[in-house]
């Protein structure tokens, strides 16, 4: 058995600050007793120990008491993305197969009429029902589930337990070392497990958390600046608009401040060396909803002499590549270790995620000859945008369900802000105009999934099997 991480952390250190948001600030024991209280209301309100729950709100400190409210009550979180469309929350909602909606006030809008959301404010004036919370947790108990999307462009439900957390956070710090001062600066969504990783290693380390509702990169920049923090996790994005403020304030990084953690895709290697110039040091991390945060990140003394790598597998974790005998060769990579996802929930939950023990990635990258992992492209059926994933399949899909559409093909454009943006390729059966279809697409899909250009064609690239070739899509452009 191992302790609940919140009962722990507030009986080992209850005096040390825990989370900073705006001009206030809450102790390991402040938090303790506000999630604990939380978890009372909960009961009131007919949460049951265990019970899978799905929960939404904007990252403020109500979203953290609530979700560890949920943790003390060891229920298994379904963490909704706030940019979903209704349609698409709503499919996430019933794929788990939750009762119960945990909705903060101002995100209620954004549900799709589901029987029983309950909102924070009504948790909050509840008066609690008293509760033995439990002090141990089980290796295998599920703390968090997280969609992210298969090939058909249906999302599967991933599950996060304890112990996937606890390994990848035990992982991270034995890379990136740990001292009592350390403050973890948190502008990425707390839905997505870049955020939620953050909370759990302030969680086993004792660290500060200082939390923005929305990334602004004047905040991060002067943060960054003034020591006001000391690590950062971001996409390249927000890397890419923090060196800028930096760079137009003529400011440097702290010497208090140790390190931005970039993933959730790749890092152009032009931004690493910028932020060097700023004493900004930048470790690129490569790591998946499956694996519960980074399976491999660069350390920063081989941060220059490995530019463009994402570094080697942690301590605990494995990569290979598929079918490939020496270093350098290219192919799938694969992961093993203690942080790999158990399997899925709801229509999936059969499917197995392991090959022989193996997470297949879908990514393509190689090692090279000292072990150091360079993810280099992944499957033409994900692209990613500012950190968040599209899979064209599921564009596609919206786009066929429109009366003038007979065909449609979606594929990834290089952009020079996102990272990566989906253009739609179609052939209409009749006369649609692009702002109808745009609409249409808004309607049923988050905002950064609506495709940026429309390509009226003849006919889509297929296979002598009538298969769409994604890759030869962008073949059309020229
Ligand atoms: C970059 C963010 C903050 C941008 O969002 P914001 O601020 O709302 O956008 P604005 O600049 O205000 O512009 C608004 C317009 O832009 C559109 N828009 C917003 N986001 C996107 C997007 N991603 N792609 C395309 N368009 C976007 C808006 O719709 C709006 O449009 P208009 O003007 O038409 O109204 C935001 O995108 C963001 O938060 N991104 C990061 C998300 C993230 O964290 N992803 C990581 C997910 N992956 C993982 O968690 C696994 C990897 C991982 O764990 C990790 C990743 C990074 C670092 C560390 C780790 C780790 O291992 O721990
Ligand atoms: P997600 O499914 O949202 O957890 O996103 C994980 C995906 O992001 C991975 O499967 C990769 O395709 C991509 N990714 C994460 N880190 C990197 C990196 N350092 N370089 C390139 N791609 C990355
Ligand atoms: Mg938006
Ligand atoms: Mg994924
Ligand atoms: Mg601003």
């Amino acid at each position: 058995m191992y302790p609940n991480w919140i009962l722990q952390r507030a009986q080992l250190t209850p005096a040390r600050r825990a989370l900073s948001f705006e001009e206030q600030s809450w102790t390991f024991e402040e938090l303790k007793n506000i999630s604990v209280k939380r978890a009372t209301q909960l009961t009131a309100l007919g949460i049951k120990p265990k019970e899978r729950v799905a929960i939404l709100g904007p990252s403020e400190p109500s979203l953290i008491f609530m979700m560890y409210a949920c943790m003390h009550l060891q229920c298994e979180m379904v963490m909704l993305n706030r940019k979903l469309s209704k349609v698409e929350l709503q499919y996430q909602i019933e794929d788990a197969q939750v009762e119960k909606v945990l909705v903060a006030d101002e995100d209620a809008l954004l549900l799709p009429d589901i029987h029983t959301p309950i909102v924070f404010s009504a948790v909050e004036s509840t008066v609690g029902k008293s509760l033995e919370i439990s002090k141990e947790w089980s290796l295998d108990q599920t703390v968090t589930i997280m969609y992210t999307s298969g090939t058909t462009g249906l999302p599967k439900g991933v599950r996060q337990t304890v112990g996937n957390h606890q390994a990848s956070a035990l992982a991270s710090v034995l890379n990136i070392g740990l001292s009592e001062e350390d403050v973890w600066l948190c502008t990425v969504p707390l839905f997505h497990i870049s955020g939620f990783s953050i909370l759990v290693r302030s969680l086993l380390y004792g660290n500060a958390v200082k939390l923005y509702k929305k990334f602004d990169k004047d905040q991060a920049a002067l943060d960054i600046a003034e020591g006001q923090v000391t690590h950062m996790s971001a996409v390249a994005v927000m890397l890419q608009r923090v060196l800028q403020e930096l760079e137009d304030r003529g400011l440097e990084a702290s010497p208090k401040f140790k390190m931005i953690l970039a993933g959730g895709g790749p890092v152009p290697e032009n931004y690493i060396k910028r932020a060097h110039r700023l004493n900004l040091m930048v470790s690129q991390t490569y790591g998946m909803t499956e694996t519960s945060s980074q399976t491999a990140t660069l350390s920063n003394e081989d941060a220059l002499r490995k530019l463009g790598s994402a570094g080697k597998p942690l301590f605990f974790n494995q990569i290979k590549i598929a079918g490939v005998a020496s270093p350098g060769e290219m192919g799938e990579i694969l992961i093993r270790g203690p942080h790999v996802t158990p399997g899925y929930i709801g229509s999936f939950s059969e499917r197995s995620s392991t090959v022989d023990g193996w997470l297949h990635t879908g990514d393509i990258g190689y090692l090279d000859e000292e072990g150091y992992l360079f993810v280099v492209d992944r499957r033409s059926d994900l692209l990613i945008s500012g950190g968040e994933n599209i899979y064209p399949a599921e564009i596609e899909n919206v786009l066929l369900s429109h009366q003038a559409v007979g065909e449609a093909g979606v594929c990834a454009i290089d952009d020079e802000t996102w990272g990566q943006v989906p253009v739609a390729f179609i052939v209409l059966k009749e006369d649609v105009r692009e702002d109808e279809l745009i609409e249409f697409c808004k309607e049923r899909l988050a905002k950064y999934k609506v495709p940026k250009y429309f390509h009226v064609v003849p006919n889509l690239p297929r296979s002598g099997s009538d298969k769409l070739l994604r890759r030869k899509l962008k073949d059309l452009l020229n």
